[in-house]
């Protein structure tokens, strides 16, 4: 049994299943969890979802903040050209329901290594230990199941730009939403910096990840996807990138939990 944790498919699904092949995935005994972005921007939404559901039992995911914009579109009704078949799809109640339940953290316990990876889509700001991590993520979870419509309906905007623990309502769960898809450069006071694309840092923003790996021991490991332009690339033993950009034309990437292990295929 081995856990592959597979960055951003975006509608990829060629290349899953080339990946998938390389892993020589075994739905028996494997598990599959995805760094979120399922779909959206690639031809083959429906097919990565369709995907998921065969495989449901031996797959675990986070959500992306694309997974979240399907989530959005399927329940205020609204229409994607990119994501047309997924929308019209028959099967478009049980993707929902899924996707619907899914968390923006999971925490994987490898038993034979004693060590303990987090997945998350974008990554976890050092502002929050990994214990307001889990509750924050819950919350959200929770938020979900009983709020949906109006979580999503108020998930779009980069303010709040710093979090606060007084936070309430849809401005906290917008923020938590943020922080966990769409970061990837902090201020020092741990603001969001998300109109920062450029890759390079300067003394006013740096990579969340510089700070958070401070908040690791050396047993404990994060995996993010969301920041294509880094190819996966940290400079760190401990968080470890796995959106490689397939999407855009370049590679698809899983790694094998038990041995950190990268395999990858091209874009076809
Ligand atoms: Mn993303």
């Amino acid at each position: 049994m081995a856990h592959y944790v597979i960055g951003d498919v975006q509608g990829c699904y060629s290349e899953l299943q080339a990946l998938v092949k390389k892993i020589k995935f075994n739905p028996n005994k494997d598990k599959i969890i995805f760094a979120g972005d399922l779909v959206n921007r690639g031809h083959q939404s429906l097919e990565v979802m369709d995907f998921c559901m065969r495989h449901k039992g031996s797959i675990k995911a986070v959500l992306g903040n694309h997974d979240f914009y399907l989530l959005y579109l399927i329940e205020h009704q609204k229409k994607n050209k990119s994501l047309k078949k997924v929308l019209d799809s028959k099967n478009i109640q049980k993707y929902h329901s899924w996707l619907k339940k899914l968390p923006l953290l999971l925490e994987i316990k490898i038993k034979e290594t004693k060590e303990t990876f987090w997945i998350s889509h974008a990554g976890i700001p050092y502002i929050w230990d990994i214990r307001m991590a889990k509750k924050l993520s819950k919350e959200i979870q929770t938020g979900m199941k009983d709020d949906s419509f109006k979580i999503l309906e108020n998930i779009w905007g980069d303010t709040p730009k710093i979090w606060n623990s007084d936070l309430k309502g849809y401005k906290r769960s917008r923020t938590i939403i943020n922080y966990f898809t769409r970061m990837r450069f902090l201020g020092k006071d741990g603001s969001l910096k998300l109109k920062a694309k450029k890759n390079k840092a300067d003394e006013m923003h740096v990579p969340w990840f510089n700070q958070t790996i401070k908040n690791l021991k050396e047993n404990q490991y994060i995996i993010f996807g969301h920041w294509a332009a880094l190819e996966g690339k940290t400079k760190l033993t401990n968080i470890i990138g796995v959106d490689t950009g397939c999407v855009w034309g370049n590679k698809l990437t899983a790694i094998r939990l038990e041995d950190r292990k990268l395999f990858q295929v091209k874009k076809a």
